[in-house]
């Protein structure tokens, strides 16, 4: 958990990053990708990630303009980045101003519990860096160049003059 928003700022600014890099490499036409029939397409997991930063932080009391829950998934990959960049950056200026750092041990009714705001914040990245690992590997399934993340991807290894490890 956090103690200062500066301690979360500097992680999301680098998950978000990352984030972001994978989205910019997403096609409108991988956006319809199923792996299987009964698992959501690849657009709408991505449409997940950006919708999920404003339907968990609203349930704080922060207030900044972002992809709601309800919203439909957009047909462009590149509505979808730029949807995703908004909600950062909106809660990030939002937070810097509604909140202090004696905010993160407020609770807040999250889901049936009683969380922190630390705890929340927390489980905001955890549950970003979650489906953002499922979402490289329909990048993967949908041919689309993936970015690494906590090391070289495939594509980043060959244009090292490397070969991938095999596992
Ligand atoms: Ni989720």
């Amino acid at each position: 958990m956090y103690h200062t928003i500066e301690e979360f700022m500097n992680e999301w600014n680098h998950e978000s990053n990352l984030t972001k890099k994978a989205l910019d490499q997403l096609t409108d036409e991988s956006l319809s990708l199923k792996a299987t029939p009964e698992y959501r397409t690849l657009g709408s997991l991505a449409w997940h990630l950006v919708t999920s930063i404003h339907e968990m932080l609203s349930r704080t009391g922060l207030e900044f303009a972002a992809a709601e829950h309800e919203a439909a998934v957009p047909a462009t990959a590149k509505e979808m980045a730029d949807s995703y960049l908004m909600a950062s950056e909106n809660m990030i200026a939002a937070m810097k101003k509604q909140w202090t750092d004696q905010s993160l041990n407020e609770m807040d009714d999250m889901y049936g519990e009683k969380w922190p705001k630390s705890l929340t914040l927390s489980v905001l990245n955890s549950h970003q860096i979650h489906h953002r690992g499922q979402l490289t590997v329909l990048m993967r399934l949908a041919g689309l160049r993936v970015p690494g993340m906590y090391g070289p991807s495939r594509e980043e290894w060959a244009e090292a003059g490397m070969e991938a490890p095999a596992n």
